[in-house]
């Protein structure tokens, strides 16, 4: 495989009307405002990542404005003009500083799309070729939709029905104290045989216990993080008391989190956001954690871009990964989106990762000045670039 050498890189910041809004128990915006890095190697190879930080530090201590910080003064002056054999080599050159995992994923994902491009190859045979052998793309991931808080139970009924008669397969609902369980009790009264699962997004504590058991009557797929955002220790209390498999998202920022969350029995399925754990390195060995333990995996999002969706769609079609996936077409998110071509829901409710070298969907110039004029007209930071 080539090595390449980060040349130069670019922080493009957009923001881009979302086509339906998730409103979370943490809250829920109307446009998307990302972060994408556009990396060049000496080769004139061009890398895309996408930092997944809010613009609220609502689902992750980082914001854009503090992912902007620290990759201008730390993480893009760490890299600049260094030369990789592989993308997994990147961790290590960024270690000297702590957390920020939206950020340092970013400049990581832009180095495996250079990297796989430059090797000509498909961004998911590039994360297969750093597996044992027999973890081949599959070339498709399965794949769900997210649907937010809505303003009653009949909307809700009515979204769902929607999105399964687009073809999606698993539904994910989410929750807070007071739209809970009557809600979840009218969906499944009105769609008794759909794969459904809740997503709490740390709404609740241990005291709430005897509360979050009505999710046993409701034959879900998993309830998602219902306790505290770093927390894994009261998981471990929490999911005995459960018949319903709890599934950590907010808390897992490493492997040593999955490992450490697994043998204290804090979950029994495991949602893993490239972003949130660092990225593809660190979502690769979290990934051979979960084949040798028979642990139940799946990818989540971010709302994110077609730059870091196409990424996670090809991470999501490593056969390890065994549970549909919150990646959704393009039309449930932007209309339209940053890059082409867009993804659409296959068969089985999949979508296909795209034939291309690395990432295998191309940004689009005049959307990108458009989506940088969005941002530009409401926030302060501007884009820049670096060169070696
Ligand atoms: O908890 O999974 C979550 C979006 C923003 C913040 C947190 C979450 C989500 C999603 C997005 O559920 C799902 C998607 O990108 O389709
Ligand atoms: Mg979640």
């Amino acid at each position: 495989m080539k090595s390449i050498t980060i040349q130069s890189i670019q922080i493009h910041l957009i923001s881009l009307p979302l086509v339906e809004v998730l409103t979370t128990s943490f809250g829920g915006e109307a446009n998307k405002s990302a972060m994408l890095l556009e990396l060049q190697t000496s080769d004139g190879v061009i890398g895309w990542g996408e930092s997944s930080a809010m613009v609220e530090p609502g689902y992750s201590y980082e914001t854009l404005g503090s992912s902007y910080h620290i990759l201008r003064e730390f993480l893009i002056p760490a890299v600049l003009g260094k030369t990789v054999n592989s993308p997994t080599a990147m961790p290590d050159l960024m270690k000297s500083v702590r957390g920020y995992p939206l950020s340092k994923h970013a400049v990581e994902a832009a180095v495996w799309d250079a990297w796989a491009k430059t090797n000509d190859l498909r961004l998911a045979d590039a994360f297969a070729h750093h597996l044992p052998a027999g973890h081949e793309s599959r070339g498709f991931a399965h794949v769900g939709v997210s649907i937010g808080i809505k303003p009653s139970h009949q909307e809700t009924i009515g979204t769902i029905q929607k999105r399964i008669s687009q073809g999606y397969h698993r539904i994910k609902l989410k929750i807070r104290p007071g739209w809970d369980f009557e809600m979840a009790r009218a969906v499944r009264a009105a769609l008794p045989d759909i794969s459904l699962m809740l997503d709490a997004n740390s709404a609740y504590t241990l005291e709430d216990v005897e509360h979050l058991q009505q999710a046993d009557e409701l034959n879900l797929l998993m309830m998602e993080q219902p306790l505290g955002y770093e927390d894994i220790h009261q998981h471990s209390k929490l999911q005995p008391q459960l018949k319903t498999d709890v599934c950590l998202d907010e808390s897992i920022h490493s492997l040593g989190d999955a490992a450490l969350g697994y043998e204290i029995g804090a979950y029994r399925i495991l949602n893993l956001k490239p972003a949130r754990v660092t990225g593809y390195t660190e979502s690769l060995a979290i990934y051979r954690y979960c084949v040798e333990h028979e642990i139940p995996l799946w990818v989540g999002g971010l709302l994110e871009t077609g730059v870091g969706r196409a990424a996670n769609l090809a991470f999501a079609s490593l056969p390890g990964v065994t549970l549909p996936c919150d990646i959704s077409a393009t039309d449930r998110y932007y209309d339209p989106d940053i890059s082409e071509p867009a993804f659409h829901l296959a068969e089985n409710s999949t979508i296909a990762v795209p034939e291309g070298p690395g990432i295998g969907v191309a940004v689009q110039a005049d959307r990108l000045r458009d989506s940088a004029a969005a941002w530009h007209s409401s926030n302060p930071y501007t884009s820049i670039r670096w060169e070696a």
